[in-house]
């Protein structure tokens, strides 16, 4: 297993779209190994292959303290979504120390693959599913701020290129 590098924003890789996954075959199994060690090792709760600049629909999230329920969706298809819509405020490994309120649907169907290729099908709802829509978004080349208003996007941007700034002056 290998920890693989995880693209900050405003990184132009995070926003290609992923193409889907022809086969769940050796390469991607090793694939969601390094994706799940990277996202214990960050910590996180969930990791999108984009942002480990792998550009095919592969997502791991787990919610659990003791990081031993690890859930793989290859694929994942957002099949319904509530009317009902929960704020939650949301983190991102690819966004380090910006924290925000995201409104999404509350409940989703979604099916995928698993990592043995199995077709699955869940419905979600609280944080796995505010965490599955975060993840898709991610494959969709859609980084959580861009949920956010123009005001806070433009003070996010200034305050990565301020801590940009700060970390090369601290390197030189
Ligand atoms: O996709 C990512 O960047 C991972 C992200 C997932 C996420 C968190 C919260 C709401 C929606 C999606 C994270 O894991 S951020 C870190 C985090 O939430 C966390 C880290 C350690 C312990 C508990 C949570
Ligand atoms: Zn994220």
């Amino acid at each position: 297993m290998a920890l693989l590098n995880i693209l900050h924003f405003p990184d132009p890789r995070l926003h290609k779209v992923a193409k889907p996954v022809a086969a769940v075959n050796a390469r991607i199994k090793q694939l969601v190994n390094d994706m799940a060690q990277t996202m214990y090792d960050a910590p996180g709760i969930g990791l999108a292959a984009t942002q480990v600049d792998v550009h095919e629909r592969v997502i791991v999230i787990d919610l659990s303290d003791e990081q031993n329920e690890l859930r793989v969706l290859i694929n994942p298809e957002i099949v319904w979504a509530s009317d009902e819509i929960q704020t939650y405020e949301e983190g991102c490994l690819s966004v380090p120390g910006v924290y925000d309120e995201v409104k999404r649907a509350s409940e989703i169907k979604v099916q995928f693959l698993d990592q043995n290729g199995d077709a699955q099908i869940i419905d979600a709802d609280g944080l796995l599913s505010v965490c599955i829509q975060h993840e898709i978004d991610h494959l969709n080349g859609k980084v959580f701020v861009e949920r956010l208003s123009s005001l806070k996007q433009s003070r996010i941007r200034t305050k990565i290129a301020k801590q940009k700034r700060e970390q090369a002056a601290t390197v030189s």
